[in-house]
C-alpha cells in the first residue's frame, strides 16, 4: 500500500504536461505527494489504495505547477524613476546609456549599496513573485562590473533563496555594459572576466549560469563568443540577451554555444530562429521590456511557433527597462503585445520557463517525478491567469521543501 506525506484531493488539475492536450486538464483529480515529489497524480476515481500522513481536500480548486520567472535583475540599487521621465520625453535608452545613464548609473548604485542593503531591497521583490505563485526565480548579476561587486550581487542573491524558501538560479552577467574602469577598452574586461571573475565564480559555484548583453551599446559578437567559451570550458550552461534592440546575430550565437535560451529577441531573423530550433534553445520573451521602451517591432512569434521553439516568458524584473515584480502582469502584457494565447503564456512561465533553466526534468508541469511546488488558485479556468491584469487569485503555494 502506497505512503504518502500529503494527499490533495477534489481537485481541477492543468498538468502543462507536454503530452497532453491543451492545459493537460484533468477534472476531479487526486495528487499525492512525497518526500517532495509527486507520487501519483490522475482522477480521483483512479487513485491506488494508500495511506497519507495528511489529507487536504481543495473543493474544486485549481492546481497548476508553481510558476517560474526565468529572467529578472532583481539584486539593484536605487532605481531609474528619472530617467523614465525622460524617455516618456523623446529620450532613447541607447541616448541615456551613451551620456553615462541607464545601466552604469544602477551600477553607481549597486556599488554604493552593502550587500545587506541590496538584500533588504530585494527580499520584497522576490516576496511579490512568491505572492503570486512564484516558486523559482532566476537572478541575474549585472550591476557590480567588477570582481567585488559581482560577487556580492550574487551572494545576495543566493541568501534570497536561503530566507523566502523559493529555489534562486544565479546567473553572472558581467558581461551586461562596459565599466567606466574600462572604457572603450570592452576586451580588457571580456578578460578580466575570464581570467579572473568567473574562474572564482565556478569554483565557489556562486552562478549556475553565464549570460551577456551582446549589443551595440554593450558586446560585439565576438566579445561574448570569447566569454561563451571560457564559460563552457568552465562547465556553466550560456543564455544571452540576444536582438533586444538591434538584429546583431545574438540568436545565432547562443545556438551555436547551445545556450539555454536566447531571450528578447525582438530583431531577431528567420535565420537566428531556424538555429535557435536546431540547437533546441528556448525563446524567453519578455513584454515588460518591450512596453516600456515602447518598442514597435515585435518578436518573430509565429517563426518560433512554426519552427517549434519552446517559448518561454518572464518579467525581467529591472530598474532600467521593466520596473515590474509581477510574472502574471508579464503574462499578460505576452498575450495583448506579442500574441500569445493564454495557454502559451502558462506554459511558458511553468513548463518552457523550467527548460529554459535547465530544470525541465524537475519542475515546471504536474507528472509524476516532479517536484512538488504546486499553486492552488481560486479561478474558474486557467486562462484566467493571463486574462486578470494585477490581481490576486492565488489561494496557497505548496513548496516542496515546506510539505
Ligand atoms: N536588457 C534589458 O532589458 C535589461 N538588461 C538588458 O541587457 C535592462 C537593464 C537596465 O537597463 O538596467
Ligand atoms: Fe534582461
Amino acid at each position: 500500500m502506497a505512503q504518502w506525506d500529503l494527499l490533495l484531493t477534489d481537485a481541477r488539475v492543468a498538468t502543462l504536461a507536454a503530452d497532453a492536450p491543451d492545459y493537460g486538464e484533468i477534472s476531479e483529480a487526486a495528487l499525492a505527494i512525497s518526500d517532495g515529489s509527486i507520487a501519483w497524480i490522475g482522477p480521483q476515481a483512479d487513485l491506488p489504495t494508500g495511506s497519507a500522513a495528511s489529507t487536504r481536500s481543495v473543493a474544486g480548486q485549481w492546481l497548476t505547477p508553481a510558476l517560474i520567472d526565468c529572467h529578472t535583475h532583481l539584486v539593484f540599487g536605487g532605481d531609474r524613476a528619472q530617467e523614465f521621465e525622460q524617455r516618456l520625453q523623446g529620450v532613447s535608452y541607447e541616448e541615456i546609456a551613451n551620456a553615462g545613464g541607464g545601466i552604469l548609473s544602477t551600477v553607481r548604485a549597486t556599488r554604493a549599496a552593502s550587500a545587506d542593503e541590496l538584500f533588504d531591497a530585494a527580499l520584497p521583490r522576490v516576496q511579490a513573485l512568491l505572492a503570486e505563485g512564484v516558486a523559482t526565480v532566476e537572478i541575474k548579476s549585472g550591476y557590480g562590473l567588477d570582481v567585488e561587486n559581482e560577487l556580492k550581487m550574487l551572494e545576495v542573491a543566493r541568501r534570497l533563496g536561503e530566507s523566502s524558501g523559493m529555489t534562486i538560479r544565479t546567473t553572472l552577467l558581467a558581461a551586461h555594459t562596459v565599466p567606466p574602469e574600462f572604457e572603450h577598452q570592452a576586451d580588457k574586461y571580456i578578460d578580466l572576466i575570464c581570467g579572473e571573475l568567473l574562474p572564482d565564480v565556478a569554483e565557489r559555484k556562486l552562478a549556475d549560469a553565464v549570460d551577456a548583453y551582446c549589443e551595440t551599446i554593450a558586446f560585439s559578437a565576438p566579445q561574448v563568443a570569447r566569454l561563451f567559451r571560457t564559460a563552457v570550458d568552465l562547465g556553466l550552461p550560456v543564455k544571452l540577451h540576444a536582438d533586444q534592440l538591434s538584429d546583431g546575430g545574438g540568436a545565432e550565437l547562443a545556438a551555436h554555444f547551445n545556450a539555454l535560451s536566447a531571450d528578447h529577441l525582438e530583431y531577431t531573423s528567420s535565420t537566428g530562429v531556424n538555429a535557435m530550433a536546431k540547437a533546441g534553445a528556448v525563446a524567453v520573451l519578455l513584454p515588460g521590456a518591450y512596453l516600456t521602451l515602447g518598442e514597435t517591432q515585435r518578436p518573430p512569434v509565429d517563426a518560433l511557433r512554426e519552427r517549434k521553439v519552446p517559448i518561454a516568458v518572464a518579467s525581467d524584473c529591472n530598474p532600467g527597462t521593466s520596473p515590474t515584480c509581477s510574472l502574471r502582469n508579464a503574462m499578460m502584457l505576452a498575450s495583448r503585445l506579442f500574441a500569445l494565447t493564454p495557454l502559451e503564456c502558462l506554459a511558458g512561465t511553468t513548463r518552457e520557463a523550467a527548460l529554459a533553466l535547465g530544470l525541465a526534468d524537475d519542475r515546471g508541469t504536474l507528472e509524476v517525478g516532479k517536484r512538488a511546488d504546486i499553486a492552488i488558485w481560486n479561478i474558474g479556468h486557467p486562462r484566467e491567469l493571463t486574462y486578470w491584469m494585477g490581481t490576486p487569485q492565488l489561494a496557497d503555494l505548496l513548496l516542496a521543501d515546506t510539505i
